[in-house]
């Protein structure tokens, strides 16, 4: 375990190397317990830095066997080797030297899962962001880059399969039942993107041919008799490096590319160059043990390890400060990518919802930090949503502030300008500002100002006069740290909503008759004008979302209802809809507080039976209109004083009200949808089963009996409408015969499928209850389960932890004593894990008394723990701060 040495790394500390180190050669003898890694680095000392300036290389619990330099071994007076950390304290006086350095490492040993390590018999590595050092002693940073020879040796029959970044250029055969293989990429690429692979897998192999025509052999190595479930990834890769082609001009660079599956892997998946290693999770379907979620998370998933292709690998982060500018980027990119492979207006709805659950609260809360950050103890508690998500949407901004065209013309330019380069979000931002001669100085905070803006809005028609005003006011609340905000650049995208439904026209500043735009909000207080409005519109604003920013935007009901059902933005209209639906379980959520019955406008209620039976839209769309704001949604928007058992209370008593509503309507509508037994994974198909899936959980709300859920169990063809019906019975029929016994038919059937169980154990990590928690303390016995797979830990505790609201906030405190116990008995083993696990504490001063001192007492008790992870302890810390 790596020991906390309360060291914080600051982003304007910033220094070159003095030596940089331009080419690499390994050499790998793979053996579980003994792997020898022999590293040849040409190392290279930078023009103006003394000839005798010692070069300092990172490790990370390394040993060191050897050390050469130009073939002669070093005199150990000469350096000095610990576990983390190589000193030759005089290089020799050459400008250019190979330095030579042998280490023994034990994979099989390796259960942070990061460096070389065993996955069920299949070596594999992950190097990002500091794994290389776990390997050999390195200048593990980003900003070096360097070409890769690599050979790999292993017994053949332990690993007939050895893949390595690059090209293959030679393979053969060893004494004594060894063989090698050889690969170089001719790419310089920082460390973390090094990769290994050796194992007995079985490919799935095709050939895709460039737009300049150059053919690429690609392959999908999974277990053996696990072949057919990488088809849909192999179509998914393909069809994300055509549309990389198109949209982005950019074409794939190697003669290869491979993806392989592990099952031990800390996240989704890694953009080594040409050897993406994945979390299985995110590789195989069928319809049999696939969701459309499933499906869907591969297909976006693929996409975005192979568009770092391009922003990741190609051009690089200069540190770890500028972690946004591969991954916001790439985030981008792949949402743009599923918009165009499926629904725009779906994908937007489920981004948009994503954000919320995960950066918004992390934005409001004790681990909000900069899109780009300035300060880090640990760099893997910084593979954030505000990075990723947020950090996705500056993106999407640029887009909107910029127009497609030009936006284009930018990406461009930063690919020419900075291809092969280690840069920063300031180089980035520069190629937007000369390709659209804008000063982007104020829209560049989106970058360095930590907290969610929030928007007050309010708008006024003259009837007389025909003028529409609408009066705007920003606000960014202080996060930790940062307290002073500054006014930011906030687009609005925005459309004026006549009686008929339609956008109506207005005279914009230069008198022209516009339709629909966007406000550029820069100010703490704008008024806008429009004129030439013939009859009082409904305003729709923040169209699409074209702002990451909360709205506040007084209006009335009729108005807001009136865009629920017509606005023609289609994620406006979603929007309108969700916002009622959260008022309402904001006062019933007071009312149930009170001890009152809730009640809810008819004319609400009656708005899901509307949309459901409304044909212009897809089905996908209706289902996300269908779906009720979760318990954390309506947790986050209270804010303060949170009693999580009263929200369930209030949502249950919602979804009731609707069903009984719309109980005809919904009752005809499942019955028309009816599977026809073909499985087709694409976007429609899906969307059907979507929709019918949300009315059986109404149907089942309105039920007095498990009897529909029941027969869509047994009789489903495909894991979405097994798993929708198996969660409808547990979470709505709970502890009933019926749920307990789908329960153990399931476990039953998927007995030998780790992917499956997983969502066997997520199901009833999600029973909503205080009883769950001894339900989830039993579930770690179980003989599928284990702490050493990130999978099967996610699963079970991260799912109770992060999203059983009645359940992990157990009024008694005992919800939190259970991922104490866990988070510090996995940190023994993997920080990282424990760490990302330890972050559902995030809220805890949000929630009502009795319960914040609860969690408090228990981040207080792992903070007092002695032996912590770095990992572990940063986030613990920060989040009691
Ligand atoms: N770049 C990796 C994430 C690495 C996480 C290291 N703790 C996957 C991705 O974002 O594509
Ligand atoms: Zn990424």
């Amino acid at each position: 375990m790596r020991t906390d040495t309360g060291q914080v790394f600051l982003l304007e500390d910033y220094r070159p190397t003095d030596y940089d180190i331009p080419e690499v050669a390994l050499v790998f003898r793979l053996d579980p317990d003994d792997t020898r890694v022999a590293a040849k680095l040409t190392v290279a000392r930078r023009e103006n830095v003394a000839a005798d300036t010692p070069l300092v290389l990172d490790g990370d619990g390394l040993m060191l066997e050897r050390l050469l330099i130009d073939g002669e071994a070093v005199d150990p007076s000469c350096y000095e080797a610990t576990e983390d950390r190589l000193t030759l304290r005089r290089p020799p006086p050459q400008a250019r030297f190979e330095l030579t350095i042998v280490t023994r490492i034990a994979p099989a040993k390796n259960q942070a899962l990061m460096g070389l390590y065993l996955s069920n018999g299949i070596y594999c590595t992950q190097c990002e962001a500091e794994g290389f050092r776990r390997i050999t002693y390195f200048h593990d940073r980003p900003d070096i880059l360097s070409t890769y020879r690599v050979r790999v040796e292993a017994r053949q029959a332990e690993a007939p399969l050895l893949l390595s970044n690059g090209n293959p250029v030679d393979k053969g055969e060893l004494e004594d039942g060894w063989h090698y293989a050889v690969w170089y990429d001719p790419f310089p690429k920082p460390s973390y993107l090094f990769a290994l692979v050796a194992g007995n897998l079985s490919g799935v192999r095709e050939r895709f041919v460039t737009a300049s025509g150059r053919p690429v052999a690609l392959g999908i190595y999974v277990e053996h008799g696990k072949e057919a479930r990488a088809t849909y990834a192999m179509d998914a890769l393909k069809r994300s490096m055509r549309w990389d082609e198109e949209r982005f001009g950019r074409e794939y660079d190697l003669d290869v590319f491979n993806i392989v599956a592990v099952s031990d892997f800390n996240m989704g998946a890694m953009e080594n160059k040409g050897l993406n290693i994945f979390n299985d999770k995110y590789v195989l379907a069928d319809p049999e043990t696939a969701t459309d979620l499933d499906y869907a998370n591969i297909e976006a998933i693929i996409a975005h390890e192979y568009f770092h292709n391009w922003t990741g690998n190609r051009i690089t982060c200069r540190d770890w400060f500028q972690l946004c500018l591969k991954e916001g980027l790439t985030v981008f990119r792949d949402h743009e990518f599923s918009a165009d492979q499926r629904s725009r207006a779906v994908k937007r709805i489920a981004e948009v919802r994503t954000l919320r659950a995960h950066q918004f609260p992390e934005d409001q809360g004790p681990l909000a930090h900069p899109v780009r950050p300035r300060r880090y103890r640990e760099i893997n508690n910084f593979y954030t949503a505000t990075v990723y998500e947020k950090g996705s949407e500056v993106v999407r901004m640029l887009h909107t502030v910029l127009g497609d065209e030009t936006f284009r013309a930018a990406m461009d330019l930063y690919f020419a300008r900075h291809d092969g380069q280690a840069v920063t979000i300031e180089d980035f931002l520069r190629c937007f500002e000369d390709a659209s001669d804008q000063d982007l100085s104020q829209f560049a905070l989106w970058y360095h100002q930590a907290g969610t803006p929030n928007v007050a809005a309010s708008s006024h028609y003259d009837a007389k006069a025909r003028e529409l005003t609408l009066e705007l006011e920003q606000s960014v609340p202080a996060t930790p740290s940062e307290t002073r905000k500054r006014l930011m650049h906030i687009p609005l995208a925005f459309g004026l909503v006549g009686a008929d439904g339609q956008d109506m026209d207005f005279q914009d500043a230069e008198g022209a008759r516009v339709r629909d735009g966007v406000i550029h909000l820069r100010k703490r207080r704008q008024v806008v004008r429009f004129k030439g409005v013939e009859t009082r519109p409904a305003v729709s604003l923040n169209r699409g979302f074209s702002a990451p920013v909360t709205l506040s935007f007084e209006m009335s009901r009729q108005d807001r209802l009136f865009l629920a059902r017509n606005d023609s933005d289609l994620f406006s209209r979603w929007q309108a809809l969700n916002t009622l639906f959260t008022e309402a379980l904001i006062d019933a959520t007071a009312s149930v507080r009170g001890g009152k019955e809730p009640d809810f406008d008819p004319v609400l209620l009656a708005c899901p039976g509307e949309i459901a039976a409304e044909d212009g839209l897809k089905e996908a769309y209706r289902a996300l209109a269908l779906t009720l704001p979760a318990e954390a949604d309506i947790a986050r928007e209270i804010g303060r004083n949170i009693d999580p058992d009263a929200i369930a209370a209030a949502r249950n008593a919602l979804r009731e009200a609707i069903a009984k509503t719309a109980a005809r309507i919904f009752e005809k509508l499942y019955g028309n949808l009816t599977d026809s037994g073909f499985f087709s994974p694409d976007a429609q198909s899906a969307g059907r089963r979507a929709l019918r899936n949300v009315l059986l959980e109404y149907l089942a709300a309105g039920a007095a009996d498990p009897a529909l859920a029941t027969r869509q169990f047994k009789t489903a063809h495909n894991m979405t409408d097994r798993a929708a019906a198996l969660t409808v019975l547990a979470h709505q029929f709970s502890r009933t015969e019926a749920a307990e016994e789908a329960l153990s038919t399931f476990e039953e059937t998927y007995r030998g499928e780790p992917l499956v169980l997983d969502k066997w154990f997520a199901v009833q990590a999600l029973i909503p209850g205080p009883d769950t928690l001894e339900r989830v303390r039993r579930l770690t016995g179980h003989s599928a389960f284990s702490l050493t797979n990130p999978n099967r830990v996610r699963s079970l505790v991260g799912t109770f932890a992060s999203s059983n609201q009645s359940g992990f906030h157990r009024a008694d405190g005992a919800g939190y004593r259970l991922l104490a116990d866990t988070v510090l008995q996995l940190d023994r083993h993997n920080p990282q894990v424990a760490a990302r696990l330890a972050v559902a504490f995030r809220s805890w001063r949000s929630l009502e008394q009795g319960r914040r001192e609860e969690a408090r007492k228990t981040l207080a008790r792992i903070a007092e723990e002695k032996r912590l992870s770095r990992d572990l302890r940063d986030i613990v810390e920060r989040t009691l701060a």
